[in-house]
């Protein structure tokens, strides 16, 4: 097992992946920017070094700096954490050719994955259901406009090197598309500097069900059951929870088989998770993330399984102990993801944390970087907080995070924890009516 590993994030998830590496016995290395001196992350850790000024690209996207700050302290393993550098496969490459382990899939994985074209033909020959869309990328607007007539409207085209949402363009009838093909490929080329283009069937209301998959390397591969993220606003997911009420257990044993048998073909390592769109109880992969995910706590309350460390005993080479029949789901979670926002414009609300009280009592966890004088830098993503909540089944999850969010107190800024409150109390959402539009086209709209 490794000694020492270097965490190359902030916030929360660095607070997290230290959590796991300290249980195990691992010493750790946190990095940090000039803004972050004072981060609990920086706090917590055996050692830290500091990596650049606040701007992300000249510190924790800074590369030559945070291998450096690798080799200097001895790390043996560097964990990306979420965001930043933890889907860069240069970066992996760069730190395995250091000598360093990187906690995450081979960077052959992480390259075909990101590239979204590839993805689904990869994963569509190993049996995954897939969006019907083109072959392959757009290859001009005349081509765009065919196959928009071929799979049949309204058609979306979306940027190979996309994800997040950004660069899509929905076409719903044929003279638009000619249009949308070339305004969607200038938008990808100035966001991903690659101008490729792809064409999927537009579903007009899917829920977004994605599936936690870890694999050893040496044959072994278990899900961990899905998670439900249609809560979400400009592509920011607010609320997750695991089971989908959306799903039975026969449709989870399916599409967890299917994912199994795909990663397992593909000689996956690592954690990893296949987003799809579901709708009329059929799923359709869209993506493949390959690396840990913000929203895991809920994975883990449903499994009682510690995915960090699993995550980081894999990476080390170890096999899978698990079998896919000891996983047992246990009841329902939630999590909130409580930004430092105004509750209803959602604009930042970095500044000084005056009070600080997080929620406890059985079934309630909370992964934070905050403390009570800490001040928010405005120089990085708003999550603030998770707050995740298990119960026996939906309604108990429900009680118990109504009183966990009374509970939290955050003096001093405004978090989201006011939105979460009113989302819980919505008819729509008890019921698990919802899909990927209610969020902002049913319960923001209602109030706007
Ligand atoms: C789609 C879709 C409808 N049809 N693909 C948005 C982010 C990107 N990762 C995939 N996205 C979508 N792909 C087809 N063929 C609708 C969305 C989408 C969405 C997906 C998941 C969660 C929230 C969303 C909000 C708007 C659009």
């Amino acid at each position: 097992m490794f000694e020492k590993v270097l965490i190359a994030n902030r916030g929360e998830i660095a607070l997290r992946i230290h959590r796991a590496c300290r249980e195990m016995g691992i010493r750790t290395v946190a990095v940090h920017s000039t803004a972050d001196a004072d981060a609990m992350h920086v706090r917590l850790a055996d050692e830290s070094v500091c990596i650049g000024p606040p701007p992300a690209r000249d510190s924790y996207l800074n590369i030559p700096a945070i291998v450096s700050a690798a080799a200097i302290t001895g790390a043996d393993a560097i964990h990306p954490g979420v965001g930043f550098l933890s889907e860069n496969a240069q970066f992996a490459e760069i730190v395995e050719a250091h000598g360093i382990v990187f906690i995450g899939p081979k960077p052959a994985h992480i390259q075909s994955m990101g590239d979204k074209i590839v993805a689904k033909e990869t994963v569509s020959k190993l049996g995954i259901p897939c969006v019907p869309g083109s072959d392959g990328a757009l290859r001009d607007a005349a081509h765009a406009t065919a196959m928009a007539a071929d799979i049949g409207l309204p058609v979306l085209i979306k940027a190979t090197s996309g994800g997040g949402g950004r660069g899509m363009k929905v076409v719903e009838s044929l003279d638009q598309a000619a249009d949308a093909f070339n305004m969607a490929r200038q938008e990808a080329k100035a966001a991903f500097g690659d101008d490729q283009v792809y064409m999927e069937k537009y579903l007009d209301k899917p829920r977004h069900i994605e599936i936690q998959i870890l694999a050893d390397g040496h044959g072994n591969v278990i899900h961990l059951g899905e998670r439900d993220c249609s809560l979400q606003r400009r592509h920011q997911k607010v609320l997750e929870e695991a089971p989908s009420p959306a799903l039975n257990a026969a449709a989870r044993q399916e599409i967890g088989k299917i994912a199994v048998d795909a990663v397992k073909a593909m000689g996956y390592r690592g954690v990893g998770t296949l987003e799809f769109l579901y709708q009329d109880e059929q799923f359709y992969f869209i993506e493949m993330n390959t690396r840990l995910q913000v929203e895991h706590p809920i994975t883990e309350a449903v499994t009682g399984i510690d995915l960090v460390r699993l995550q980081i005993q894999v990476a080390a080479g170890a096999r899978l102990s698990l079998e896919q029949a000891a996983i047992q789901f246990d009841g329902h979670a939630i999590e909130c993801r409580i930004n430092a926002e105004h509750p209803r414009s959602f604009m930042p609300t970095p500044g000084r944390v005056t009070d600080y009280h997080a929620p406890g009592g059985l079934g309630v966890r909370v992964d934070s970087a905050l403390y009570a004088g800490y001040a928010v830098p405005p120089h990085y993503d708003s999550l603030v907080a998770k707050l995740v909540v298990h119960g026996a089944n939906r309604n108990e999850c429900l009680l118990r995070l109504r009183r966990a969010l009374e509970e939290f107190v955050i003096g001093g800024i405004d978090t989201t924890i006011p939105l979460h409150q009113e989302l819980i109390a919505e008819n729509d959402f008890l019921d698990g009516h919802y899909d990927i539009h209610w969020l902002e086209k049913s319960f923001l709209a209602k109030s706007d």
